[in-house]
């Protein structure tokens, strides 16, 4: 299922994105307004960013800081209970919204960025979000150690904690997901679902695990609590691993999404819309090149370790 083919489907991709780049006008569906980018982001691994480009990143986010951009999006993250992106507690709604919405709201984050960047470097190519590839790299980045989120879990104006980093604290350290678990959350995600569950279809079971839900399968909701810190409250996007941290989650979506092209909610477009994004529902974001980024690689089973 998680073939080679990816891989050189992808490169041709990576290609084409980069001779275009700086000149493309992409096409979206009827669920999206036309919109014109001048660039595709090509989403990078962290660990293999070039110093530049971890320079970049941080003076770009600096000035989103500064102008207090940062700060705006980090709480659009924080009306849960209007928006439902999240399937805690057995929102049905918010569990097949959460892949989509959370896409989106990294595209948004990514603009900004991108925006920044041009301004602050004059390039053609603005960097793309970097994922964080937690099974692999299974420490916190160390050159988002000094980083340190905007403020706390009480939210503006609270003094961020440290990072626990797997580290006991209390009772809430949880084990960051490993390359087996990444493997059987690809392969295996139909059969790790409870008994209890079995009403989900194919999607609906993919993104339960993936979020966090299926027993002995530390996923996306580990990771948050594996951080600490304000990455375990409804403020984590004000710590910019959040961001790296998701992109992965982003990741991951789009290598199941070329295994299961035709898998998805049974919600309308209607209701699968993303809040505060009214012109954007979860079809809007299926493709991500048409929303502006691809990423340098869609493997999983990294055998050079
Ligand atoms: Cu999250």
């Amino acid at each position: 299922m998680l073939d080679h083919h990816h891989h050189h489907r992808f490169s041709e991709e990576l290609d084409r994105a980069t001779n275009f780049a700086g000149a493309r006008t992409l096409e979206f569906d009827d669920t999206q307004p036309t919109e014109e980018y001048g660039y595709i982001c090509v989403r990078k691994d962290e660990s293999e960013l070039s110093d530049e480009e971890k320079y970049r990143f941080k003076k770009a986010l600096q000035l989103l800081i500064d102008r207090g951009d940062f700060e705006a999006i980090v709480t659009e993250h924080t009306h849960m209970t209007e928006y439902r992106m999240h399937g805690w507690n057995d929102d049905r709604l918010g569990l097949n919204r959460f892949l989509s919405w959370h896409r989106k709201y990294l595209t948004e984050f990514e603009k900004l960025l991108g925006k920044a960047d041009i301004e602050l470097t004059g390039t053609e190519n603005p960097i793309g979000l970097p994922y964080w590839r937690w099974s692999k790299n299974r420490t916190f980045p160390g050159w988002l150690v000094d980083v340190i989120p905007l403020f706390g879990s009480g939210g503006p104006g609270t003094e961020p904690e440290t990072r626990a980093n797997g580290h006991d604290v209390g009772s809430s350290a949880q084990e960051l997901p490993e390359k087996d678990h990444v493997l059987q959350l690809l392969e295996n995600f139909f059969d790790l679902v409870p008994d209890m569950e079995e009403g989900l279809n194919t999607y609906e079971r993919f993104t339960y695990c993936l979020e966090g839900y299926a027993p002995n399968l530390p996923a996306h909701n580990h990771v948050h609590v594996w951080v600490g810190g304000v990455m375990n409250s409804q403020w984590s996007p004000a710590d910019p691993i959040f961001w790296l941290h998701h992109c992965e989650i982003d990741r991951l979506w789009s290598i199941w999404q070329s295994s299961y092209p035709d898998s998805h909610p049974r919600y309308s477009k209607r209701a699968l819309q993303l809040l505060p994004w009214s012109d954007t529902n979860y079809y809007s974001v299926l493709d991500t090149e048409a929303v502006g980024y691809i990423y340098d690689t869609l493997e999983v089973d990294f055998q050079e370790i």
